[in-house]
């Protein structure tokens, strides 16, 4: 009897064990989800975040808009603050015998290198600005990808591509101001993508629009291993409203070869106190089409002594005194080819 007692008693307290090894995986699965359900919750704050953030600063340039001439698109509704098409990461694919007859059969929507969202108005109206020569098969890849990628952002955008001729040394900064200067011409673009002709971007939640600050979009790509490259990198990607890129007075113009002119607005931007932001490290990835140095684009010996300028010669060396022979701007169906000839110095067209 004492025997069956004791069994009893021992099988008693093994249940007992169990129930309360239970109960505490129980309650670690219960708090591990908190955990992680916080940490998700969270991050979606930050994004929504900073969304709201450039929508109220088109929200502002909207009002003014509105105030001033009220336009039959101000009565459409404004698209969301996060597009519902956005895909997130993708993996990029760089087919060798791509044409751009097929880049342009799959987006039928894009006229003369332009494209608005039909379901609802763009909360900003965005040039993308690609600097170029020799780089067709890398301009081809850019188109491919980055056109499908915009329209995803529902943005109301245009690509122009700006073409140096000849072979003098190339100037990457100041074609970009050419095409700041000769896109204004076309329309009233709020936001200035000055966009590199091999860079790919790997996931459409880096947004193309503009922010309060000047933005640089690309944190990291492949060969660098996604890593910012020095803090105050500003090369690559860099998106600024109508607004920074003139109170900067733009580039510098006197940028020939490679190397410099991006620290060169960098310092223009923290002059004017204006802040760098990026977008997150996780979004803001790139593919970089493999390249050699091209011919005439040598490294700029000039370029430290250039910096230790930018002070003093902000002001009169930019957007004002940027002059260029313009030989033509062809409105092709999938981007703006505007070509400058930098060889001779006739006055401002
Ligand atoms: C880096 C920067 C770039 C710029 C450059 C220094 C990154 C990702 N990019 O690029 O923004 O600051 O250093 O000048 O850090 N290009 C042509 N044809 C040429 C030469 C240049 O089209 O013959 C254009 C093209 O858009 C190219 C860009 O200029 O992407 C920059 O030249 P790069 O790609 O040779 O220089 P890279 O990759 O070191
Ligand atoms: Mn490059």
């Amino acid at each position: 009897m004492a025997l069956s007692l004791y069994v009893f008693h021992l099988f008693y307290k093994f249940k007992v064990l169990v129930l309360v090894t239970l109960c505490l995986m129980v309650l670690w699965a219960t708090f591990s989800y908190f955990v992680d359900s916080r940490h998700e919750i969270s991050k979606a704050k930050s994004m929504v975040e900073d969304f709201r953030k450039v929508t109220s600063l088109e929200d502002s340039q909207k009002e003014e808009e509105i105030e001033s001439v009220p336009t039959v698109k101000s009565l459409q509704g404004h698209c969301p603050a996060l597009s519902p098409y956005l895909r997130g990461a993708s993996k990029l694919t760089f087919k060798a015998t791509l044409t751009l007859e097929e880049v342009q059969k799959e987006n039928p929507q894009v006229v003369k290198g332009r494209y608005h969202p039909t379901e609802c108005s763009a909360l900003q109206h965005v040039a993308i600005l690609i600097p170029h020569r020799n780089r067709e098969k890398h301009l081809l890849y850019l188109l491919e990808h980055l056109h499908p990628f915009l329209q995803r952002q529902q943005l109301d955008y245009g690509i122009y591509v700006i073409h140096q001729a000849g072979s003098t040394k190339f100037n990457r900064a100041k074609l970009l101001n050419v095409g700041y200067l000769e896109a204004l011409k076309e329309a009233n673009w709020d936001c200035f993508i000055f966009h590199d002709v091999d860079l790919v971007p790997e996931n459409d939640f880096n947004i193309y629009m503009c922010d309060r600050q000047p933005k640089h979009l690309v944190v990291g790509r492949n060969n660098t291993g996604y890593r910012l490259r020095y803090r105050g990198y500003f090369g690559g990607v860099t998106a600024l409203t109508r607004d920074q890129f003139s109170k900067v007075n733009g580039f510098s113009n006197k940028y020939w070869g490679w190397g410099g002119e991006d620290d060169d607005l960098r310092i223009r931007v923290e002059m004017q106190k204006m802040r760098v932001v990026r977008p997150s490290a996780d979004v803001a990835r790139y593919t970089m089409i493999f390249h050699k140095r091209d011919h005439g684009n040598e490294e700029n010996g000039e370029r430290m002594k250039l910096l230790r300028q930018v002070s003093r010669t902000w002001k009169t060396d930019g957007l004002n005194s940027c002059s260029y022979k313009l030989l033509s701007v062809e409105h092709n169906p999938l981007y703006v080819n505007i070509t400058v000839d930098f060889s001779t110095q006739p006055k401002i067209s």
